[in-house]
């Protein structure tokens, strides 16, 4: 594609976003709003979603992987508080060397993390099965978080398609003061654009305020970027991109990369850096958020530093620097986890881990751990104020306790505290480099096809793809509200992390905190429909938020907008995501649809049998997912494709 010219005819420079999916892509076209089959460098999977990704890329018949770089990440669930994770992994690290991928072992740390620290590369593609992979952005790599049937065909070399996003820039001016971070600016941004803001948006940032930003910190903000919703963030790639990877032992995957100083954007929003103070985001959404001032004083009963948000090592050295020859509050239980071991292993090097566990804080492990509910669940009524990206009701592990969110520096001066406090009012600490340690031990190189794949009884495959019937009838089983997320769904946690290879077993715990009845309603009515509102699906990658749904019999979700991965994973697993005014559809009501002239670009009816009326309605899909649909999902497809 030439460089494109506006409606005068002028030429205008290119986005950085452009720049990339022109190399990238294999099918279709790049022109926004247009479907794009984009050719993808590197894949990851974790062991959470990983199980299903990788039985869904042995379903697909492939020899090996395909893509230039996959890795199989063990982060989620590596303490292994039941056998069956363990049974997960030890599939996770066959498969993986089997098939020709990379595997990190439990105790790595995150992949996220991981993953910008070893292995991303500016201006490459990355798939990976986290709605976190934006993270990469933080180095200039284009890197989308996706379903696991989606990078299963990635990894075994096929296209990733989607909608061509519009992209915002995002213009950073000033420079951050003492007591406020890169967390901060996730925030604000939240703040300015919601939850839904950067839906069918990829974020680009620009501006003088780029220099005073590090690797890790643009990696805080590409990684948060997910909760607005956005397909992708991106920093250009730059020296400061250059000392990092130089600093990591990869200075030859540098690659400069920047949108031209003339680019045009769809959106811009501005932000002055200088004026943004320490914010939190209170409890039930990440864009729940308030300045320092408001929250200060809240009672915390613990604070949780880490996550693939704010795992790295600025910010934990910071943390040590702010804690040294203190305590933490005696009213309550202050956990710290890094990112990954590289930054584990510099916290020993530098003293600062001593210093930590000095103060009072717990030490654990690289790994997701609380973030997604694996240990340290808070108790009934609680608040904990973490570090992490969300902050859900039912998030921790428990809908009986809360979260809030905000910066490790924010989140030091309130465990110093025990309630909320302002970071700025404790003395300003100036965070030193040290050298980067550079230990692959625990990542795994593949031995290939001799290496035999360990299967426990847990681990079943799923069942079959099959065309659907020309009318889709049944009963709405379940009616919810704007906002859904897939923990909604399917809540992650200590009740389902076990069983994220058992789609029977896990599927009993689908709206487990919404209508415990509904498992089992859906298996006696065999299937049937779900009304949802806004934004149905927002939130994680996680396909069992489909594949749940899908083993119970859903025929299609009704709702009043989707959520971009858990649309693409609905007709990926073969349930028809469709648009309409839902204020028209109760509980219990009986509904048929047909849908045998099912079109992308043709409206379909729901009949409400039970009120007697017709609602139009619009199937949200592209041409490439009707036919999809019509094979029965997407691995069915890919096999009949490839006969
Ligand atoms: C999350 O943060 O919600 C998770 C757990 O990392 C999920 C993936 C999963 O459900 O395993 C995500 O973000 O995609
Ligand atoms: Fe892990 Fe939490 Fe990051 Fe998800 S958000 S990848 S659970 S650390």
């Amino acid at each position: 594609m030439s460089a494109s010219t506006n409606k005068r005819g002028a030429k205008m420079g290119k986005t950085q976003f452009a720049k990339i999916i022109e190399k990238h892509v294999g099918d279709g076209s790049t022109k926004p709003g247009d479907e794009i089959g984009l050719l993808i460098d590197q894949c990851l999977t974790q062991d959470s979603t990983g199980t299903m990704a990788w039985l869904e890329f042995e379903a697909l018949g492939a020899e090996k992987v395909l893509a230039s770089r996959v890795v199989s990440y063990n982060d989620h669930t590596s303490l292994s508080f039941k056998g069956e994770s363990t049974d997960d992994h030890m599939f996770l690290q066959t498969v993986a060397s089997h098939f020709g991928a990379i595997y990190s072992k439990a105790g790595n740390g995150v992949c996220h993390q991981v993953h910008y620290e070893r292995y991303g590369i500016p201006g490459q593609t990355l798939l990976g099965s986290d709605s976190h992979t934006p993270t990469g952005g933080g180095l200039g790599m284009l890197a989308i978080g996706a379903g696991g049937m989606d990078v299963a065909v990635a990894m075994g070399g096929g296209y990733f398609y989607m909608k061509v996003p519009k992209v915002m820039e995002i213009r950073l001016t000033g420079k951050l003061g003492w007591g406020v971070s890169a967390k901060d600016v996730i925030l604000h941004i939240l703040r300015k654009i919601s939850v839904k803001g950067g839906v069918g948006y990829v974020l680009e940032y620009t501006g003088s305020g780029l220099k005073t930003l590090s690797v890790p910190e643009r990696a805080t903000i590409t990684n948060m970027g997910a909760e607005t919703g956005a397909t992708s963030s991106l920093f250009p790639s730059d020296q400061i991109t250059r000392e990092f990877l130089a600093r990591q032992g990869r200075e030859s995957d540098f690659v400069e990369l920047s949108a031209d100083p003339d680019a045009v954007y769809d959106e811009v929003l501005e932000v002055d850096m200088s004026s943004i103070e320490p914010l939190v985001a209170m409890t039930g959404m990440p864009d729940n958020v308030k300045d320092i001032g408001e929250v200060a004083g809240t009672h915390l009963d613990q604070v949780v530093i880490g996550s693939c948000t704010n795992g790295g090592h600025r910010d934990l050295r910071i943390a040590a620097d702010m804690l040294r020859g203190k305590h933490v509050a005696k009213t309550l239980d202050c956990i710290l986890s890094p990112g990954s071991r590289q930054v584990e292993q510099m916290l020993f090097a530098d003293g600062s881990a001593e210093v930590l566990i000095k103060a009072g804080v717990r030490f654990i492990e690289p790994g997701c751990n609380a973030c997604i509910g694996v240990g340290f669940v808070p108790g009934t009524g609680h608040l904990s104020l973490r570090t992490v990206n969300r902050n859900w009701v039912g998030r921790g592990g428990t809908n009986k306790g809360f979260l809030a969110l905000s910066s490790v520096e924010t989140a030091v001066a309130s465990a110093l505290a025990g309630h909320i406090a302002d970071p700025r009012k404790l003395p300003e600490v100036q965070f030193e480099e040290t050298d980067y340690v550079l230990d692959d031990l625990l990542l795994l190189q593949p031995e290939g096809p001799e290496v035999e794949i360990r299967r426990s009884p847990n681990i079943v495959a799923m069942k079959n793809q099959t065309p659907p019937a020309g009318v889709l009838k049944g009963s709405v089983l379940l009616k919810v509200g704007d906002g859904i997320s897939t923990d909604d769904i399917l809540p992650a946690g200590p009740l389902t992390q076990h069983l994220r290879s058992n789609l029977p077993e896990i599927s009993k715990f689908v709206f487990y905190y919404e209508d415990k009845t509904f498992p089992g309603r859906a298996v006696e009515m065999q299937g049937g429909f779900i009304i949802g509102g806004d934004n149905y699906g927002q939130g994680s990658s996680r396909e069992h938020a489909a594949l749940g749904p899908f083993q119970l019999g859903i025929k299609a979700v009704l709702a009043k907008t989707f959520a971009r991965i858990h649309c693409a994973n609905l007709i990926n697993t073969g349930i028809l995501p469709i648009e309409c005014d839902t204020a028209q559809i109760d509980l219990a009501d009986e509904l048929e649809i047909d849908i045998s002239n099912l079109a992308h670009d043709k409206k379909l009816l729901v009949r409400n049998m039970t009120k007697k009326t017709e609602i139009p309605a619009t199937p949200i899909v592209t041409e490439r997912q009707v036919e999809m649909l019509k094979a029965g999902g997407l691995l069915a497809y890919t096999k009949k494709m490839a006969q």
